[in-house]
């Protein structure tokens, strides 16, 4: 806690002076005072630039009792201690060293080594929370194998696991117990877990293609054990999915997940013990949404596929951060569109990636996939090193194809498997596996901000010639003021006047490719594309699939944008047509609006909306996208000064224009589509499901007597979440009276389960409400909140923060203290938690000078605040400077 923290630079990068071969740890756990005894076996490291290197060991907020060097105990003066180090200069070339701290889990607010959730002990290290565990080399170039004994009160704490296979247990004398594991397999310290406590298990089994059996545990509260289900049948198919696809086995005779409810994020990959945030594991039709259950998947996948992208090869330093997680959400993304609709998973991707990356990237705290520098790295854990890291991962795919791909992850394997790596290195395995040439590609790596790409067109009917003039180009970030050219992967299909993709022949060609989607490479500044032998002016589809993260311009009529909504091929730029449509519309009244105009019109686009949403051949889920209006966070985008207020006055008018003109549509799809049998999770039910509650939300907008009441009869008879939660949602958003019987009835039914609670709290802080601000505060007070409870914490003010944006930002300030009055508040107990929502300040740019005035006000008082962490302090500090 410093106002003046330090920068770690990437081209600071040095090898470790010392390696451990192995590590053996002791705990003796108790609430308040925990012993730790680490026994390091150390070797200096032949590839150090400084033989002569004294070992320094991390450390935080730990209590040293003892320090042994090969069996003889050190007096104080043989070693340096400070608030982060423990140093010994004058050592072997190789010895045991053996440490002994104290640290105190209970008062661990921070949820970041070890610490207490529900009464249960458990862990988080990455990336540097093992430092708060005890001494060591935090750093994840040094793997090594780990034996870990627990010992604890046997009744309070009858479940002990750590990584690996369990080696021995037994009791010990005055009541306590203990169990010994050991992982075979090198691991950095921040791969290490334990978990103590009581906790209950649901067992199953896999058995891998080689014939092996493993056996799968799930550990949770016993209150939730008959929610686990759906958790091991995502567990089992991510297993057998990254055989089939990728040909990588699980590794262990043991897999076991423990979910807890006080945790910083979503879940963490710990070899063979991963630990996560209940949301991610609990799940039963009547509490969980089917987004929820898709999550769900989602995140087992992922934390189950860095056991080969993250823990058997990791990353040589926290700059190269993407090398696992970027390539880690490529995989759980593609597993996720295997198991569900491949379009809809890729509109949702591309969603998330233009709400979150997107801002980010044009940002003040906008950084390379690859950062180059950091002040604390947790930070990092973003969407441009997570989301636009996967898109990156995908672009190599798009060049490479899935042949050529899959062969550069095995080269990236057979090479690397136990080493800890760059980003670099798997660039070079899927070059070589290819005989590719990715040099310029690196650069996606280095350079920060989204690249534009304006495209011209041009058609001479005489030759039968047609010209793509392709002009790319990337705004300056912070510290990167001019950029190089891309490597782009430019997919693209040209339409007859029909709808039907056209053969395509560059001139030079021999002969025409097959008709349908090609993939070009976009490589200068400038360059122009001539297909010939065209009869007639085609209508082109740009960036199919969105084959690269850009932001594409294209100067194409209304007439043509309706056109690709109905007939394009590619399903993503069907819908990805309706939204550019959509955002003219939009865009358009949020200027009407500011000029005091009465409003234009939205023909095109709300006829093409009618014919969407009669449509009775597409798949439901695909038009429920469609049928989504962009958010006002991607208007917000498109603005050069944002006006929040009419971004939502004008996304409101238009949802509530559009309902009227299709009113007897919507209400007629949303009574077809009831549910019929019990839930399913299958994706054709969830699309239909989601087709309704889009039909429902907009029937609503009109707040009739009638729907009203259609809407409470969902809230009340609904026999699953999505429908009650889609129900309640739009009665929050209302202003009549129904919506607090409503409300209260929700809590008066779930109060027991926190997850379903968060579900309620985020309800009325994201509500549509002159008061929600209001609402929110009186909302801390209640005992259903809670500011040590990170779920809570985003449920409630995050929910409001970043998902509230006219609430937000009201003109009076309003929003933004109480931001900065909730990060003063959290930040002395979880730092983490409160950096994420400071970052809903930092984009004061954006803005008009008085709401700019009233953001940096509140920024500055951040700043000037006594004791800041590291966390808040760097974005804080990014953001004014
Ligand atoms: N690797 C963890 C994230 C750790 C975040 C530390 N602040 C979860 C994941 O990406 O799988
Ligand atoms: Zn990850």
């Amino acid at each position: 806690m410093t106002n003046r923290p330090t920068t770690i630079y990437l081209k600071d990068y040095t090898p470790p002076a010392f390696l451990v071969e192995n590590t053996d740890l002791h705990f003796e756990l108790a609430e308040s005072k925990t012993r730790v005894t680490a026994t390091l076996r150390l070797r200096r490291n032949p590839d150090s630039t400084d033989p002569a290197a004294p070992l320094v060991l991390h450390g935080r907020e730990l209590t040293l009792r003892d320090v042994i060097l090969d069996g003889r105990p050190l007096p104080a003066a043989a070693y340096a201690v400070d608030t982060e180090t423990l140093t010994l200069a004058g050592v072997p070339d190789t010895f045991t060293l053996r440490t002994v701290t104290e640290i105190n889990p209970q008062a661990n607010t921070s949820l970041e080594g070890l610490y207490l959730s529900s009464g249960n002990f458990c862990t988080q290290c990455e990336a540097q929370g093992f430092r708060k565990i005890t001494y060591y080399p935090d750093r994840p170039d040094v793997m090594a194998p780990f034996t870990v004994t627990l010992v604890a009160d046997r009744a309070k704490y009858p479940v002990l696991l750590s990584n690996g296979n369990l080696l021995e247990k037994g009791e010990l004398d005055d009541g306590r117990h203990f169990a010994r594991w050991q992982d075979p397999y090198k691991k950095p310290s921040y791969l290490f877990a334990l978990v103590a406590g009581q906790l209950v298990k649901i067992e199953d089994r896999f058995t891998t293609r080689s014939g092996r059996v493993v056996t799968l545990q799930i550990f949770v509260e016993p209150r939730n054990a008959d929610k686990c289900e759906h958790a091991m049948r995502s567990l089992q198919k991510a297993m057998a999915w990254d055989e089939e696809v990728f040909g990588l086995e699980y590794d262990l005779d043991i897999y076991m997940i423990v979910a807890v409810d006080d945790f910083n994020m979503g879940a963490m990959e710990n070899k063979g013990l991963n630990v996560f945030n209940s949301k991610y594991v609990l799940a039963r039709p009547d509490t969980a949404t089917d987004a929820d259950y898709q999550g769900i998947e989602g995140v087992i996948g992922h934390e189950y596929f860095h056991n080969w992208t993250g823990n058997r090869i990791t990353c040589r330093d926290w700059f190269q951060l993407s090398l696992k997680e970027g390539l880690t959400v490529f995989r759980d993304q593609e597993f996720s569109a295997d198991m569900t609709s491949r379009p809809v998973k890729r509109i949702e991707e591309v969603r998330i990636l233009r709400q979150a990356q997107f801002p980010e990237d044009a940002g003040p705290m906008a950084h390379p996939v690859r950062p180059e520098s950091y002040v604390e790295i947790n930070n990092f854990y973003t969407a441009t090193v997570y989301n636009k890291g996967a898109e990156v991962i995908r672009m190599i795919q798009n060049l490479l194809g899935r042949e050529g791909f899959r062969q550069g992850m095995d080269l990236y394997i057979e090479r690397h498997d136990g080493q800890a790596v760059t980003t670099e290195d798997f660039l070079a395995a899927m070059a070589d596996a290819n005989g590719a040439d990715l040099a310029q590609f690196r650069r996606w790596y280095s350079q920060a901000g989204t690249p534009e790409i304006h495209v011209t067109t041009e058609f001479d009917p005489a030759s039968g010639v047609y010209t793509l003039r392709c002009r790319q180009s990337c705004p300056p970030t912070p510290g990167q003021e001019s950029k190089q050219p891309f490597h782009i992967p430019l997919a693209l299909g040209l339409l007859d006047r029909q709808g039907n993709d056209l053969p395509l022949q560059l001139e030079g060609e021999a002969a025409p490719h097959e008709a349908g989607t090609r993939v070009l490479s976009l490589r200068q500044e400038e360059e122009s594309f001539r297909f010939v032998g065209l009869t007639e002016e085609p209508v082109p589809s740009l960036l199919r699939d969105f084959s690269a993260p850009v932001k594409l311009q294209i100067d194409l009529a209304d007439a043509d944008l309706a056109f690709l909504m109905a007939r394009d091929a590619d399903p993503f730029n069907r819908w990805e047509a309706g939204q550019q449509l959509a955002t003219r519309v939009l865009l358009g009244l949020v200027e009407d609006l500011r000029q005091g105009r009465t409003q234009g019109e939205a023909d095109v686009f709300s006829e093409a909306f009618g014919l969407t949403l009669q449509d009775r051949e597409a798949d439901p889920a695909l038009l429920a996208l469609a049928l989504t209006l962009p958010s006002e966070t991607y208007l917000a985008e498109q603005m050069t000064v944002v006006d929040p207020a009419a971004i939502h006055a004008a996304r409101k008018a238009l949802r509530q224009s559009l309902a009227r003109r299709w009113q007897a549509e919507l209400l007629d799809t949303y009574e077809r589509l009831g549910e019929t049998g019990p839930y399913s999770i299958e994706p054709a039910a969830v699309g239909r499901r989601s087709l309704k509650n889009v039909c429902l939300a907009y029937l609503m907008a009109l707040e009739e007597d009638e729907t009203v009441r259609l809407c409470q009869r969902q809230f009340a008879q609904g026999d699953n979440m999505t429908d009650v939660i889609a129900a309640l949602g739009a009665l929050a958003h209302s202003r009549r009276p129904e919506r607090q019987a409503a409300l209260a009835a929700f809590y008066g039914q779930w109060r027991q389960d926190p997850l379903v609670v968060d579900k309620w709290l985020s309800l009325q802080a994201t509500a549509d409400h002159p008061d929600t601000l209001m609402q929110v505060r009186a909302l801390m007070a209640h005992p259903a909140f809670s500011l040590r409870n990170p779920n809570k914490v985003r449920a409630l003010i995050g929910a409001f923060c970043h998902g509230n944006p006219a609430a937000f930002h009201r003109e009076d300030g309003s929003g933004y203290r109480f931001t900065a009055e909730q990060v003063l508040a959290l930040d002395p107990l979880n730092p983490q938690v409160a950096a994420r929502l400071a970052a809903a300040l930092i984009r004061w740019r954006k803005f008009d000078d008085g709401r700019q005035q009233l953001m940096k006000e509140q920024l500055q008082r951040l700043l000037d605040a006594p004791r800041l962490s590291r966390d808040v302090y760097e974005i804080v500090s990014k953001s004014l400077s």
